[in-house]
């Protein structure tokens, strides 16, 4: 099809591999084109997901740039964030065979260990729960999520994963907020060692046609939506 050989080209042309790939390039302008920004819980830029996952192509292309990333890298098992590193984390696990976990909002799990609260900016608070068992000593644990805001979320995953003597080899997202500094707030709490990675550039994102002017800006803030 069309969008098939678009989709091969960029492949080919563009990389999605390790060495070609930017996150200002043309594979992500290409997932940017379909995952606008719009105005959420007083964030002026927040993100989601939900436009590549409903074009195949682009989260194939998503998939294939984190398999890039990460196939030549040490790593023992992915963990997932709740809620959209569910989504973005089995298909890596499968790709590099590698075990998947997933750290869940506090109460949502059984046979867990719950780390501290945590504070999202602009969320209210929270706590995550690792499975008994999902990280041993020595583990190289790749983080994903789809968003880093404040990075108070990968805190609250670095802290639980070093806890049971895990290695972070790197925290992955599709985009970081990078005027809320969860780099600067990493190296506060002493977790200067870990990485952060994120697939596409805030500056190539764009603002979604439906929040521009034809649907009151009111309708998308402060929903109350657990995310
Ligand atoms: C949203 O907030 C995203 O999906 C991430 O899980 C999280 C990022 O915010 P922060 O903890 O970095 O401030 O739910």
């Amino acid at each position: 099809s069309c969008m098939g050989s678009q989709l091969s080209s960029l492949m080919a042309t563009a990389g999605t591999t390790r060495d070609a790939y930017t996150p200002d390039g043309p594979v992500a302008k290409r997932i940017a084109s379909v995952t606008p920004y719009f105005p959420f819980k007083g964030i002026p830029k927040f993100y989601d997901i939900g436009g590549f996952l409903k074009d195949p192509e682009a989260f194939a292309l998503v998939v294939e740039v984190l398999v890039e990333r990460y196939r030549n890298e040490d790593i023992t098992s992915i963990c997932g964030l709740d809620a959209r590193g569910f989504v973005l984390g089995p298909p890596l696990a499968l790709a590099l065979k590698k075990p998947f976990f997933m750290l869940r909002k506090k109460g949502k799990m059984p046979n867990v260990v719950t780390g501290e609260a945590y504070a999202k900016e602009y969320a209210g608070n929270d706590a995550l729960s690792i499975p008994r068992g999902a990280v041993s000593a020595g583990d190289k644990v790749l983080v994903i999520d789809d968003l880093v805001a404040t990075g108070g979320t990968l805190l609250a995953a670095i802290e639980l994963i070093k806890k049971f003597d895990g290695k972070i080899v790197e925290c992955a997202c599709v985009v970081e907020l990078k005027f809320l500094d969860a780099r600067g707030a990493f190296d506060k709490k002493g977790h200067g060692d870990v990485p952060i990675w994120a697939m596409m550039s805030e500056d190539i994102l764009t603002l979604d046609g439906l929040a521009d002017a034809s649907i009151p800006t009111d309708g998308y803030v402060d929903d109350g939506e657990a995310h």
